[in-house]
């Protein structure tokens, strides 16, 4: 198939790309390189050392022998994502391309008003471009557990029977967002599902967990083709920031209680489920979630694996919690649909998080103490502009 992959140069979207390349498709890869311009705005880096795209995809090709597309531009330009639609004919889109950090969305009003931006408005011109130029394509969305929050009562795969005054319907499950950003992925969801039954398009909208790892058979294959590792307050995730934390002996970042629990999955199971859901494509006119994680942690479960498995002595600090999340909850969610296409989970094992351990070490020279204490605070509205997030 010609598959394009939004945003193939990020942390999900280029192991991404790897893969499908691997398993014998024509990919091509759009990005504007927005995730390194954030790395330069907040002074982060990734902690593994990432090369440029180019540098990328010259090794990608000596290694495997096969070529990857590079479409350098920014989806909110919509004479370039026709024409990169148009140049393309993908078969599918799989498409990652947004401004995806809850924190960043909420550092002020410019960072929450350009993720909304970024991500709604990048995402109609996709609709537009399919719908004028490749109306055949299967949409492969990448959205967010997070858009469904924390409800008492059991998570749906997207839409939920209910049954209110004597009259039923299926319709769309309930979404409270936990932040600017994961509004933005309700906003995409609401956009896509109205597009696909005006135009007729088709559409898998993953809601993804929080994803942890690294290591994929592609970039491990050289240097030069591994993904970033970000361990920072704003772009780091829960897991991957305690292992890099145990580490360098900070103390584990627990906000409150610890009891926030979360859906998760090993970043091969991304790239097994983006191929599953290609695979397995959506009907003309249909638009489908499917909820994409396979087991399912507190924070406090993760500080607890990660401070007994740390090769030093590790401590867990309890910080004041800088969102507005429940920090004691329900969670029982849904996760049938990429089973039953055949995904065989990589669960989180005591192995794994070794072997992260071992990917931490190797580069603990690199870790930046400062950029670990969390900075960006929810309850705290700042309509001026903050040239970029304090460091303490
Ligand atoms: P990332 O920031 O590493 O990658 C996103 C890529 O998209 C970057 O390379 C960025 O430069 C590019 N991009 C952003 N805006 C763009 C635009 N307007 N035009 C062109 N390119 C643009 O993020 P990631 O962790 O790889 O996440 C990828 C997707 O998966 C996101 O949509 C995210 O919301 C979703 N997701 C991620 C996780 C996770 O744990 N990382 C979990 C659930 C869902
Ligand atoms: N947390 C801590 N300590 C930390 C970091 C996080 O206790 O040092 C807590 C947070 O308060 C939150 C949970 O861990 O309750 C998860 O936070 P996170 O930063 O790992 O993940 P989140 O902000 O939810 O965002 C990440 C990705 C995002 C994706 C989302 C999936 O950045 O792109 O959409 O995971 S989900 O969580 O299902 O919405």
């Amino acid at each position: 198939m010609n598959i394009l992959v939004l945003g193939g140069d990020g942390y999900l979207g280029w192991p991404t790309a790897l893969h499908l390349s691997a398993r014998g498709h024509t990919v091509g890869i759009v990005d504007n390189f927005a995730r390194r311009h954030y790395d330069d705005e907040l002074g982060v880096e990734s902690l593994i050392p990432i090369r440029s795209l180019k540098r990328r995809v010259d090794t990608w090709t000596r290694v495997s022998g096969k070529e990857l597309a590079v479409y350098s531009g920014d989806l909110t330009d919509a004479p370039f994502v026709d024409a990169t639609i148009g140049d393309f004919a993908p078969d599918a889109v799989v498409h990652f391309a947004e401004q995806r950090s809850a924190p960043y969305s909420m550092i002020d009003r410019e960072h929450a008003v350009y993720t909304q931006v970024n991500n709604v408005s990048g995402t109609l011109n996709l609709l537009y471009a399919l719908a004028e130029r490749a109306p055949h394509a299967h949409l492969v969305k990448l959205g967010t557990m997070g858009e469904y929050g924390t409800p008492n009562i059991d998570i749906e795969e997207g839409f939920i029977e209910i049954t209110h005054r004597g009259r039923t319907d299926v319709l769309p499950f309930p979404m409270q967002p936990g932040s600017f950003y994961h509004l933005s992925k309700v906003h995409d969801s609401h956009n896509i599902r109205f597009a696909c039954k005006i135009w007729g398009l088709r559409a898998t909208d993953l809601h993804q967990g929080i994803v942890y790892g690294v290591e994929t058979d592609e970039t491990t294959s050289h240097p030069d083709l591994a993904t970033r590792f970000d361990y920072d307050a704003v772009f780091g995730t829960v897991l991957n920031r305690f292992i890099v934390q145990a580490v360098v002996g900070h103390p584990l970042t627990v906000y409150g209680s610890g009891g926030q629990t979360r859906g998760m999955l090993d970043i091969r199971d991304t790239l097994a489920c983006v191929e599953l859901a290609i695979l397995n494509p959506a009907d003309q006119g249909e638009y489908r979630v499917f909820n994409q994680f396979t087991e399912t942690f507190s924070v406090g479960q993760l500080a607890d694996m990660v401070k007994t498995l740390s090769p030093r002595p590790a401590r867990i600090e309890s910080l004041p919690d800088p969102r507005v999340e429940a920090q004691e909850h329900y969670y029982r969610a849904a996760h049938t649909k990429l089973l039953d296409l055949g995904l065989k989970p990589h669960l989180l094992s005591d192995t794994l998080i070794e072997s992260l351990f071992a990917v931490v070490e190797q580069h603990s020279h690199r870790v930046d103490p400062r950029v670990i204490h969390p900075t960006v605070n929810w309850r705290q509205p700042r309509s001026a502009a903050r040239s970029t997030v304090q460091v303490d």
